[in-house]
């Protein structure tokens, strides 16, 4: 065997040796590189006789044109199989179960699914949502709600106060929803029906009491709003929010600044084994505050006591929240402590209304 048919067999066998690209691409380097072993032998034909040079030239070609044809197919060769054996590792198994989502993970607060409750159940009933400010005035969280300035209720609601202005005003964090109610009566038109549910403070703190708590609010003003209505609303209200067909409740004579009469509300319950139950037995729980509004308070704020007249009511959101959802300690709803949250919390596209059923 010639030299040149040795070299061509020996490159033709290590092509198709070659296990990877990087090795085929050595390969090519060696035999038709710069420096390679083909390109070595055509270097040699000019020291030839003419008719020697072209017919050895020509053989040389032909192994330079086999020679890139092999490399060439086992390029091609060696991409699919790196392509298969990359589709084989990369293999999706598409029967596995679907990595839990955010929405799956996370859960609504009672208070926030509480407020839901209580808006789809007013709403049901026409009312509106008010909102109002955290930070209010004096004016408006006392004085036109007939809190007299000096009056010893204001010293009863603990107020937060912020440091006095350049003019003396003393802005403070709202102890309760109702100027949200003072903002309502002076910018709309009776027939009024609103509920204000909200953030409020107090500087109070130990086994029942936050120094944030949540209060829903809810006001009626119109020609003949009277007791009888109230009743019935908040009749209606405690049956849909603790899901029972009756309710016993009980108003007792009381006293708030801004109503007049006013009262306390208790709902009847049955207390056994430690779970509350509403609609049965013969214990009482006191559950809000209500009463008319008094004519100093539709005054105050720009209404005619003698052409309308109305109701109001208020009571704690995290208080009914901890009856409703069997919770007996109040300070973890702010702890932000997850395992609590899982345990007592509400999936997000669960959401409460009277149709499909307010808690599920
Ligand atoms: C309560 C109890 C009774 C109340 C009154 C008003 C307003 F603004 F209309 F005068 N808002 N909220 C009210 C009445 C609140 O909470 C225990």
């Amino acid at each position: 065997m010639s030299d040149l048919a040795q070299l061509e067999t020996e490159l033709l066998g290590e092509i198709t040796q070659a296990a990877n690209e990087e090795a085929l691409e050595a390969l090519r380097v060696k035999a038709l590189g710069k420096k390679g072993s083909i390109s070595g032998l055509l270097a040699t034909l000019g020291s030839l006789a003419p008719e020697e040079r072209k017919s050895f030239g020509a053989s040389i070609n032909a192994v330079k044109d086999r020679v890139t044809e092999a490399l060439t197919a086992r390029r091609v060769t060696l991409k699919d199989a790196a392509l298969d054996a990359r589709l084989a590792a990369e293999r999706a198994d598409v029967t596995l179960p679907i990595r839990e989502s955010g929405l799956e993970a996370g859960r609504i607060h009672p208070i926030s699914q509480v407020m839901d409750e209580l808006t789809a159940i007013f709403a049901d009933l026409g009312f509106a949502v008010a909102e109002g400010p955290d930070v209010e005035s004096d004016d408006y969280n006392f004085t036109r709600l007939n809190f007299p300035v000096g009056h010893p209720a204001r010293e009863m609601h603990d107020t937060f106060f912020f440091s006095p202005d350049q003019k003396g005003d003393r802005k403070l964090l709202r102890t309760h929803t109702s100027p949200v109610q003072v903002r309502t009566m002076l910018t709309q038109k009776p027939p009024i029906r609103v509920i204000c549910p909200g953030r409020t403070y107090r500087c109070d703190s130990d086994q029942t009491h936050t120094p944030m708590f949540h209060q829903v609010e809810g006001l009626v003003i119109d020609r003949h709003a009277n007791l009888g209505q109230l009743k019935w609303v908040l009749e209606e209200f405690c049956k849909a929010f603790f899901e029972v067909p009756h309710v016993k409740m009980r108003f007792r004579p009381s006293f708030f600044p801004f109503t007049e009469p006013s009262m306390e509300v208790d709902i009847q319950c049955s207390r056994k084994g430690g779970e509350i139950r509403f609609g049965e037995g013969e214990d009482w729980l006191e559950i809000l505050g209500c009463g008319m509004v008094h004519p100093n308070v539709l005054r105050n704020c720009g209404l005619d006591p003698d052409a309308v007249q109305g109701y109001a009511w208020g009571m704690g959101i995290d208080r009914i929240a901890m009856l409703k959802y069997g919770m007996p300690d109040l300070r973890p709803f702010f702890e932000a402590d997850i395992r609590w949250l899982k345990h007592y919390g509400f999936r997000p596209l669960d959401l409460p209304s009277l149709a499909a059923g307010l808690s599920v």
